[in-house]
C-alpha cells in the first residue's frame, strides 16, 4: 500500500511537471534587420517550430523604457519603429501572458558605422576604409545610408553632406 502511494505521487509530480514545463521550446524569432539602425522599422516574425504563429503578444522595450506592446498578424509578424539608438529587449508571449521567447539587441545610430556611439566625419573615414576592404574595418551598422540598396562611396559623399547639414541629407 505505501509503495502505491509512492507510486501515485511519482505520477502526480510528473504529471505537474509536464503540465507546467513550457511548451516553449518550439519558439524562436526572426529579426529584420538583424542589426538595425535608429528609424528603421523592425519586423519580428514569431515562429512556432519555423512555421509563423499569428496572435502572439510581442513587448518592445527600448533601453528599459516603456514597453510598447503588438499582436502578431497573419504572417506572424510585429513591427517596431526605433525611434533612439540603444538596447532593445523583445518578449513574445501568448496573450495569457505565457513567455514563449525573447531576444535583445543594439540598435544603432544611423551612420555610426565605427560603433562608437557618434556619427562624425570618422564614420566617414572608417566607411571609404571599409568599402577599400581594408581590414579591421567592419561595418557595424547598415552601410547604406543614402538608401539605395547598395553600400558604396556614394555613401560617403551623402553621409558627409549629412554632417555638414546640406538639406535632403539625413542620418
Ligand atoms: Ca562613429
Amino acid at each position: 500500500m505505501k509503495i502505491k502511494i509512492r507510486y501515485w505521487v511519482f505520477l502526480v509530480v510528473i504529471s505537474t511537471i509536464l503540465t507546467f514545463s513550457p511548451a516553449n521550446a518550439s519558439y524562436s524569432m526572426d529579426i529584420v534587420p538583424a542589426v538595425p539602425n535608429n528609424g528603421d522599422t523592425l519586423n519580428v516574425t514569431i515562429l512556432d517550430d519555423g512555421n509563423p504563429e499569428p496572435g502572439i503578444l510581442v513587448q518592445f522595450a527600448l533601453n528599459g523604457g516603456v514597453p510598447v506592446f503588438s499582436i502578431t498578424d497573419s504572417q506572424g509578424k510585429a513591427k517596431f519603429k526605433l525611434l533612439n539608438k540603444g538596447n532593445l529587449t523583445i518578449y513574445a508571449a501568448t496573450r495569457e501572458g505565457v513567455p514563449l521567447t525573447d531576444a535583445t539587441l543594439k540598435v544603432f545610430l544611423k551612420g555610426d558605422f565605427s560603433g562608437d556611439d557618434t556619427t562624425d566625419s570618422w564614420d566617414i573615414t572608417y566607411l571609404a576604409r571599409s568599402i577599400s576592404g581594408i581590414p579591421g574595418y567592419d561595418v557595424l551598422s547598415s552601410g547604406d545610408v543614402s538608401g539605395d540598396g547598395m553600400v558604396d562611396a556614394w555613401d560617403c559623399t551623402y553621409l558627409a553632406r549629412a554632417i555638414v547639414g546640406v538639406p535632403g541629407y539625413i542620418v
